[in-house]
């Protein structure tokens, strides 16, 4: 039975352009107008950051929060949409600076906790259990500013008070080696899992897979997403791509390494994901040269280039693969690989 693949991506993918070294080149576009685009691109899922729900939440009370959230999840009920996950964002306000949970400073810790509580209520206010841990700057520009083993232990004692919270809810990791940082704490999928361990509740912590974080750490991101799923973790992913060791492009999916692209959607049908519910995230940035009234193609393109590559995966030749394999002939392999790829 072929996977019937669920699309998600974050209002955050659709831009202005700004990028370090210029301003906005697009007008911005308001979240309902947004979620007006979902269903037209092919999309059934919204990923949040807690304040793409509520904007202005550090300025609420908890129950003005959850009232907030509330009237976000009818505005998906009326497009149709569900959240597929919710994820505290700590690392822009000034608190954050130097770390939420891995704050030298307590009072700032207390702030990073307190803040994904809250995420928590906009979660369940949204009607899902997963949280997504992207931990921008759970790490350091120099190795002397904090304690690693520390940090570490701090961030596993933040989950578990989340996991006090709420009994339900899921953490799913997004590991990244650098940037904003120079190194974070949690740079691959093998960090994340472990890290889990420290916690109360290991099967309460999985994994989200982004593509371009795995090739800035120098791995291949379809064995990373072989070793969440050998450890049943993979609970998202985040695909796009990246051209080599510079910072985090988040380009179109399968646009710079066609057959990296391919190995993802290869070992994600191989294993069912998305039979249980999960599903296929995007993390895509449109080009800054993008036209505003084309600046969602990033979005429906790397949705059809997955399915394009979900077709090539179950139209490959596995007999004659099984054959290679026995004769350990890698060359030959290698050959039908690139030729399946190049439609021969
Ligand atoms: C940045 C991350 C970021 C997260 C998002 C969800 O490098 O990929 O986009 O995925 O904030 O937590
Ligand atoms: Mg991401």
């Amino acid at each position: 039975m072929s996977t019937e693949y669920t699309f998600s991506f974050g209002p955050w993918n659709i831009h202005e352009g700004a990028d370090p070294f210029g301003p906005t080149v697009r007008e911005s576009i308001d979240f309902n107008v947004k979620l007006a685009e979902y269903k037209k691109l092919g999309f059934n899922g919204v990923q949040f950051h807690d304040d793409d729900a509520v904007p202005n939440m550090n300025d609420l009370t908890p129950d003005q929060i959850i009232t907030e959230a509330a009237a976000v999840k009818k505005k998906l009920d009326d497009h149709g949409l569900v959240a597929e996950f919710v994820a505290p964002r700590l690392w822009e306000d000034p608190r954050t600076i130097d770390g939420g949970y891995t704050s030298n400073d307590p009072a700032n810790r207390k702030y990073a906790i307190e803040r994904s509580l809250r995420c928590i209520d906009i979660a369940k206010a949204l009607k899902t259990n997963l949280i997504v841990f992207w931990l921008a700057r759970e790490g350091t520009y120099i190795r002397e500013a904090k304690d690693s083993c520390d940090a570490v232990k701090r961030i596993a004692e933040a989950i578990d008070t989340m996991f006090d919270y709420d009994p339900d809810i899921k953490i799913a990791i997004e590991p990244k080696p650098n940037e904003p940082m120079d190194h974070t704490y949690i740079p691959t999928t093998g960090h994340a899992i472990a890290l889990g361990m420290l916690t109360k509740d290991a099967s309460r912590v999985g994994i989200n897979i982004e593509s371009a974080h795995a090739i800035l750490a120098g791995l291949d991101p379809s064995d990373e997403m072989g070793y969440a799923l050998a450890h049943d973790k993979l609970w998202t992913v985040h695909l796009n791509d990246q051209n080599g060791l510079k910072f985090d492009q988040d380009k179109t999916f399968g646009s710079v390494d066609l057959r990296r692209a391919f190995n993802q959607v290869r070992i994600l049908e191989k294993y069912g994901y998305g039979q249980r519910g999960e599903m296929v995230g995007l993390d895509i940035k449109a080009m800054r040269t993008q036209p505003a009234d084309i600046a969602t193609k990033h979005l429906s393109n790397s949705r059809e280039i997955f399915l394009n590559l979900a077709e090539k995966v179950r139209s490959f030749d596995t007999a004659a693969e099984a054959q290679l394999i026995a004769a350990r002939d890698y060359e030959g392999l290698e050959l039908l690989v690139v030729n399946h790829l190049m439609g021969l």
